[in-house]
């Protein structure tokens, strides 16, 4: 029997021993969050700057979004689809009153509402465009991160995201992030969708040209191809919009949500459009366990409601800009860029910088979560209910971490 000398050290031996090392976090182990601030087992707290990759705009254990579950979870946490259940239609409806689209379709998980995005473009294809059976393809771009299915790694472009996971469903094409004349180069009559990232998370807070959303939008209506925004990072507020799109007033033909739509509480996924798309399934073509379980709806429910009535949205975009400045006012010789828009930042430091990596180790000792993209790049993403004076707070502890050597 191992000896532990604390019990940080014992529970990371535990991870590493049962568990799969697809991950390589940092090492701290959290206990309890609540708002922008999380635990860890020794009682250390911490700014969260992550927020569970933007599923924690409505930061932690917010108590009106638990309060939601808690009551739900004692009611009826699942029936399955055979069924109708009595907070389903409710989420329908706040979530079309709220984006303008007329129909949802309720998956889990992000990669799921990607992966029916991916469906019903190619239905959408065949029985209303007119593309012949089996020949429809979708492009997408270059850095892009959409999740870990075998058919979305399949249009990665990142090396280790495909390694040893082929083969790759066809039907795709990749082309330059931000070039609107690209986009229109790949498109054929047997074009049925373009699918974006209105910023490209993981691809490292990538903020397309001025303009480019408005362009795709010229492109894909001209061409008759549908617009599909992948919102599940950059919706529900964390760019200081409801959706980042609303930056150019585009309106995609399709919109992938998830991650904060139920405050980090529970897998809410959906796909949101007008009829003429989502209108394709037919009952039995497309489905999940989970997809519209009541608990989910309930939690999505509060999770809309607390964003929008707690005005995180603006706040987000008041403290982003707020963020963004004094990040860029330290002023450090380690870093080439301060990007992004409202709280979606993103930090990159100059190769000779030696890695984000040992900065993040930095920031965790001086009490903030960070998280790495790439090798060279900090995001820089906290819950949006975060006040000047937190940042006040942060930028105390950031400064010494991008001014060492
Ligand atoms: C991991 C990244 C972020 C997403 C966008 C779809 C999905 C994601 C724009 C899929 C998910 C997560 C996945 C998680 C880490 C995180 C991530 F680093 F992987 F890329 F946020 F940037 N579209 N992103 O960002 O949603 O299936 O995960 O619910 O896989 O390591 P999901």
């Amino acid at each position: 029997m191992e000896t532990f000398r604390t019990v940080t050290e014992e529970l990371i031996a535990l991870e590493d021993r049962y568990g799969a090392h697809n991950y390589h976090p940092l090492d701290v182990v959290l206990t309890r969050g609540e708002g922008i601030w999380v635990w860890d087992v020794d009682g250390n707290r911490y700014m969260d700057c992550l927020s569970a990759y933007s599923a924690v705009n409505q930061g932690h254990a917010h108590p009106r979004i638990r309060q939601a579950l808690i009551d739900q979870a004692s009611r009826l946490p699942l029936t399955s689809r055979a069924f109708r259940n009595d907070q389903l239609g409710r989420f329908y409806q706040q979530v079309c009153e709220l984006t303008g689209y007329e129909m949802v379709l309720p998956m889990n998980t992000g990669a799921e509402a990607v992966e029916t995005a991916i469906k019903a473009a190619r239905k959408w294809g065949y029985t209303v465009k007119g593309v012949p059976d089996g020949q429809a393809e979708i492009i997408a771009c270059a850095g892009n991160f959409a999740g870990r299915t075998v058919t979305i790694i399949g249009f990665s472009t990142e090396a280790q995201y495909r390694d040893g996971f082929g083969p790759f469903t066809p039907g795709f094409k990749v082309v330059p992030y931000g070039d609107a004349k690209a986009l229109e180069a790949a498109i054929t009559p047997n074009t049925v969708a373009f699918l974006v990232e209105p910023i490209q998370g993981e691809g490292g807070v990538i903020v397309p040209p001025a303009g480019y959303l408005r362009q795709v939008r010229e492109i894909c209506t001209r061409h008759n191809v549908l617009m599909i925004a992948d919102e599940i990072q950059t919706g529900l507020g964390r760019t200081g919009k409801l959706f980042a799109c609303d930056h150019e007033d585009v309106r995609p033909d399709a919109v992938t949500i998830g991650k904060a739509l139920s405050g980090g509480f529970y897998p809410v996924s959906a796909v949101l459009a007008n009829r003429e798309v989502l209108g394709v399934f037919r009952p039995g073509d497309h489905g999940s366990t989970f997809g519209g379980n009541p608990l989910g709806a309930a939690v999505g429910q509060a999770a809309l409601s607390v964003l929008v009535e707690e005005n995180m949205i603006e706040n987000a975009a008041a403290m982003g800009e707020y963020f963004q400045d004094m990040l860029a006012e330290i002023n450090s010789p380690h870093v080439k860029e301060v990007r992004g828009k409202g709280l979606m930042i993103g930090v990159e430091l100059k190769p000779e910088a030696g890695g984000a990596r040992r900065f993040c180790e930095a920031l965790q000792h001086n009490g903030i979560l960070a998280k790495e993209t790439h090798r060279d790049i900090i995001r820089f993403a906290p819950p949006l209910v975060i006040t000047q004076a937190d940042i006040d707070w942060a930028i105390e502890r950031i400064r010494p971490v991008l001014l060492m050597d």
